[in-house]
């Protein structure tokens, strides 16, 4: 890795945590709708797994998308218009938080719906096996969702037909209030993999290098034929499950040891103590990702409603 390219990471974190907390003080002004689900604690697991993903690798996830969105090259300015449902946002303003896609950026979205996008991942993947492109699909979903009936069908289908997937559960130990202990059968996720004969291993998802690091191996090995293979990532979100959550099902004490345990805190240290790096450049970074975070607040405030007309747009797919 170049020098760039560690900086470039580290950029990409603290522009998603900024990013997410002006949206939950935008969300506490009343000027985001709906529900906010934000990612900060998690930064490192898909800034890590994106960085080595290939143009054509197609990105999918559940609805805590925002840092999904900006790892796949989606701007602040989009990211926050669409939060404010606006028509300059990426999905025109129509989607808000939940409903960020670009597929011109291989990023599928962002999808409401527990589990629902699992089996649409193994629809993209077979689709590349139909066309014959060389691409890995790589699907996000919590711990929660592999309690679900898609999880498992999903699951079974991409290994009966060997599908190019890389099945990413980001392990972050709550559904909602429910903690994983009390809602699956078993608690280290990855062991699910093995009732499908599924290659699958664990990372560290507060060492973006280390999610990095197996991301590579990983997107290599089903990109030359290895078909599908799960991933479990250890990590925790440090707010709520979305904003107005009163967090009754977890101790603060709890939280705060998380806490300490910063994945932009992490990498910061460790770019200084490798010499990669130093204070003052990394606190550069943190200023560019603070000026771009509030370009990206009075764009998407002084951007317009969408109009009603377009409410008729995009309902049909025109042959
Ligand atoms: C089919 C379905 N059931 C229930 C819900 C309500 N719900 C939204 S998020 C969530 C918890 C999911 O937890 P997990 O998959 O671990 O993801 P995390 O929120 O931890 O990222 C639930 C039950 C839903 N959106 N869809």
């Amino acid at each position: 890795m170049e020098k760039s390219d560690y900086l470039n990471l580290y950029h990409q974190m603290v522009l998603i945590r900024r990013v997410e907390e002006r949206a939950a003080e935008l969300y506490q002004q009343g000027k985001i709708g709906g529900f906010l689900h934000l990612y900060i604690g998690q930064e490192a697991v898909s800034t890590g797994l994106i960085s080595v993903r290939q143009p054509e690798d197609r990105i999918i996830t559940a609805y805590r998308d925002h840092g999904v969105a900006i790892n796949c090259g989606l701007s602040a300015k989009e990211v926050m218009a669409e939060l404010l449902g606006k028509a300059t946002g990426i999905s025109h303003g129509m989607g808000g938080s939940m409903h960020m896609a670009d597929v011109t950026k291989n990023y599928w979205g962002g999808h409401a719906i527990v589990g629902a996008h699992l089996p649409i991942a193994a629809g993209l993947a077979l689709g590349d096996v139909y066309q014959k492109n060389q691409a890995v699909t790589m699907c996000m979903f919590g711990e929660g969702a592999t309690n679900i009936g898609y999880f498992h069908e999903a699951l079974n289908l991409s290994k009966v037909w060997n599908l190019p997937v890389l099945w990413v559960c980001e392990n972050n130990q709550y559904g909602m209030g429910t903690s994983v202990e009390r809602a699956s059968a078993v608690t280290e996720i990855r062991q699910k993999a093995e009732g499908y004969g599924m290659k699958n291993a664990w990372v560290d998802g507060m060492d973006v290098l280390k999610v990095r690091e197996i991301a590579e191996t990983l997107f290599d090995e089903i990109r030359a034929g290895s078909g599908p293979q799960f991933l479990e990532v250890g990590t925790y979100r440090f707010r709520g499950h979305s904003m107005g959550d009163p967090e009754r099902y977890r101790s603060s004490d709890e939280v705060h040891r998380w806490q300490e345990n910063d994945p932009i805190g992490i990498y910061h240290k460790h770019l200084v103590a490798m010499n990669i790096s130093s204070d003052a450049e990394l606190n550069q970074q943190v200023e560019l990702a603070e000026q771009e975070v509030a370009e990206a607040v009075a764009f998407a405030e002084e951007s317009p409603e969408p109009t009603v007309d377009f409410l008729f747009n995009n309902i049909y797919v025109e042959n």
